[in-house]
């Protein structure tokens, strides 16, 4: 098993579906970003707009407000800085603060701008599948074949960022866990990681603390590291290479155990 890279969690949010208000002053959120580094992070994915089932969007000037001093904070902490953020103007600022990879849940489809920015600043862009949009995207969400339709959304956003001028080489692929997806969704692309690998391009997997784990045995959102590292570690098995965890030290100590396992 290839060891994935570990993206941590910096969500300062006041709504974020685990961790929300717990890190929305500054301080806080560098102090824990600078922790999650220290716990073995590669990268630090600072987002200032939650992205939950049922959250409501929030203005550039708000996102610009919580996320910038953060990325500035982290400099020198010893990762590399990614924004979660689908606005333009936010990913540009948070680059001229740091930033070096912009992760955009929307694959460019939230700002037209977006797709242009990260071109011409020749970063890495992740690129995330949604069906429909945070507000209502869990209201009974269908498939043909849900790995199937993933797969060809991310195809074709792949191909819609390189028709804007993003390097195929800077873009990174996640088939969105969580975003307009029931628990059997998102089991069947876990189980089925390897087919998305044929797109040829790295794959970030975000399982933490999400709420299918939660269905599986009743555990509340905080109470989900035993699913998040199953999950996690399987996803690697099946060829991630970027885990996006909110509790960084345990997975990676997982990591570590299940590496030296598998050889
Ligand atoms: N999941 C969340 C947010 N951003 N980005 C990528 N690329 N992949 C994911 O799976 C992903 C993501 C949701 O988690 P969290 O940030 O903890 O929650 P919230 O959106 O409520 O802030």
């Amino acid at each position: 098993m290839m060891t994935p890279s570990l993206m941590g969690v910096v969500n300062v949010t006041p709504d974020s579906f685990s961790d929300g208000g717990l890190f929305l002053d500054p301080e806080a959120a560098v102090a824990h970003g600078r922790e999650l580094a220290q716990g073995g992070a590669e990268i630090l994915d600072v987002g200032g707009e939650s992205t939950r089932p049922g959250a409501e969007p929030v203005g550039e000037e708000e996102e610009l407000r919580r996320v910038i001093p953060v990325i500035e904070g982290l400099r020198g902490a010893g990762a590399q800085i990614s924004v979660d953020t689908s606005k333009a103007a936010v990913a540009a600022a948070a680059l001229d603060a740091g930033a070096g990879i912009v992760n955009d849940v929307t694959a460019l489809r939230g700002d037209r701008e977006m797709g242009p920015v990260c071109a011409e600043r020749g970063v890495t862009v992740v690129l995330m599948h949604m069906l429909g949009e945070p507000r209502t995207m869990q209201k009974d969400p269908r498939y043909d074949d849900v790995v199937t339709d993933v797969k060809a959304f991310l195809a074709e956003r792949l191909e819609a960022a390189v028709a804007v001028g993003v390097d195929e080489a800077r873009v990174w692929l996640d088939p969105g866990i969580g975003f307009g997806k029931t628990g059997t969704h998102n089991m069947e692309l876990l189980r089925r990681l390897g087919e998305l690998r044929e797109l040829g391009r790295p794959l970030v997997i975000g399982t933490s603390r999400k709420s299918f784990l939660g269905k599986l045995d009743g555990s509340p959102a905080d109470q989900r590291l035993g699913g998040t590292i199953a999950s996690s570690i399987l996803a690697a098995a099946e060829g991630a290479d970027v885990l996006r965890v909110h509790d960084v030290a345990e997975m990676r100590q997982a990591l570590t155990v299940a590496t030296a396992i598998l050889g």
